[in-house]
């Protein structure tokens, strides 16, 4: 018998439940994006075949998950899935208070209200369109200060998440450390294309901070998916569980906001954890005005059972190598047939690259934009836009933010689509990129204010 080459992997789970979707025709797609204002964000999603618009609440959830929601404790007060969800953070996490909040950006909400003043600044390797708006909005500044290979498409840098030390040291100067509220860190940098910082950068961070007393503070949306580059990427962690990395991180921080619908596999929820108890306080006295009680906070107790049951399944490695393997195929595909891609292949996404797709479609005609509905119109696959419109305008000069990545974002659901569904993006993805020289730049034709990208209308140009 000939020997096997390679051994490939799998997912560690079969199917039990299917959820049937729709196929459309090209006529119908371009009639439904054009309603749509050319924004895949208002499509509806009946008419959407294979969605990778997000990885946010959309995972599927386990028998064991399932099992919880029918424990759902749905008192007002006290509710036992609250404890089981403490627990959870104590045991994965190590964070002493827990804030439940009905998503990330509630969590957002309340750290920023209890931890910025006016005038403050918030250096972050990288912005996120919900935190940076929530640092604004209490009157702070951010400031990026992600190494310059994070802006770079082609750098194939390991670590691309990591704090430019420099940088930071160059705010603190400038401002006084008095003045920087905290270091806003995330895992996996979601705008940068899903690339994590290394162990070795986070304790050099912490070395710093302690020094100056800056506080650090989690973004661990996807902290676990970092954890797992850092296994698998990182000298010296390589016989580390998942487990004991996560509590390594979170070590070297003095709180987190997370949103759950991301590394926990479940539809809804998210937190801030806090280790100090005065901060903690402030965070529930804002946490009974704007999401609810302390221990529900905006998350129905079913759903806090099944975050909890949810951490105990993400931090699996087979859980992992699979999910991010199947990322990893969506991408060397790509790579195979020559897309432009963000390098290296990231947790969570495949990110293409607008500018070098569209080379023709000037920035401020939104090529990443144009993109997104190129693909939907062939195939019905949703992505979404990540580049000019998604970074919106400075609030000073009141101009576009021009940001070197324009992205088009395909984003995989955790556990939800196979291999098959892989290959027909990826096929659909290389004919739109056959027609490229055939797409056109689109026109904004109504803008709101705040995170624009959500619901903006555009028109095609001629
Ligand atoms: C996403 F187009 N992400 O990736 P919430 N931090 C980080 C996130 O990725 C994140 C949040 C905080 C989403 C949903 C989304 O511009 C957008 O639970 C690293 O969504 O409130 C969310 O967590 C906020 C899509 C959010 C967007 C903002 O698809």
């Amino acid at each position: 018998m000939a020997k096997l080459k390679k051994r490939s992997w799998a997912e560690p789970f079969k199917i039990k439940v299917v959820e049937p979707i729709k196929m459309t025709t090209q006529e119908f797609r371009e009639k439904a994006i054009e309603e749509a204002g050319y924004n895949t964000f208002l499509l509806r999603s009946e008419d959407v075949y294979i969605d990778l618009l997000t990885d946010s609440g959309t995972s599927a959830m386990s028998d064991y998950q399932w099992a919880g929601m029918m424990m759902g404790d749905e008192a007002y007060a006290g509710s036992k899935n609250f404890y089981h969800l403490e627990a959870a953070i104590h045991k994965y996490y190590g964070y002493k208070h827990l804030i439940p909040t009905h998503q990330g950006r509630g969590a957002e909400h309340i750290l920023s209200q209890i931890m910025i003043k006016p005038g403050d600044v918030i250096p972050g390797n990288m912005y996120f369109t919900t935190t940076r708006h929530h640092q604004e909005l209490a009157g702070g500044i951010f400031a990026d200060i992600i190494v310059d290979e994070a802006h770079d498409p082609e750098s194939t840098y390991k670590f691309k998440g990591n704090v430019d030390l420099n940088k930071l040291s160059n705010i603190i100067k400038e401002y006084g450390a008095e003045k920087v509220s905290y270091i806003s860190l995330e895992g996996n940098v979601n705008m940068a294309g899903g690339q994590p910082f290394s162990m070795k950068n986070l304790k050099e961070l912490y070395e710093l901070c302690s020094k100056n007393n800056i506080p650090i503070m989690l973004d661990a949306t996807r902290i676990i998916e970092n954890s797992y580059f850092i296994k698998t990427r990182e000298e010296g962690y390589a016989d580390l569980s998942i487990e004991e990395i996560l509590m390594e991180i979170c070590s070297y921080t003095d709180g987190a906001t997370m949103s759950s619908k991301k590394d926990h596999l479940v539809n809804i929820g998210g937190f801030l954890a806090l280790n100090d108890d005065h901060l903690a306080q402030k965070a529930r006295e804002l946490l009974v005005v704007f999401e609810g009680l302390q221990t529900y906070g905006g998350i129905a107790g079913r759903d806090m059972e099944a975050m909890a049951r949810g951490i105990e399944e993400a931090v699996q490695y087979d859980h992992m190598k699979a999910r991010i393997g199947q990322v990893e195929y969506l991408g060397e595909k790509l790579l195979e047939i020559g897309v432009p891609i963000v390098k290296p292949i990231g947790s969570h996404a495949i990110y293409l690259d607008a500018k070098k797709f569209l080379p023709h479609i000037p920035q401020d005609q939104y090529p990443a934009q144009a993109l997104a509905a190129a693909i939907y119109e062939d195939s019905g696959v949703r992505t979404m836009e990540r580049g000019i419109v998604s970074a919106g305008r400075d609030k000073k000069t009141g101009n576009h933010y021009f940001p070197k990545l324009e992205l088009v974002r395909l984003t995989i659901p955790r556990r939800v689509y196979t291999q098959a569904h892989m290959d027909v993006t990826a096929e659909s993805i290389e004919a739109v990129f056959e027609n490229r020289d055939s797409i056109k730049g689109l026109k904004m034709v109504y803008e709101p204010e705040s995170l624009r990208f959500f619901q903006a209308r555009f028109e095609k140009l001629t």
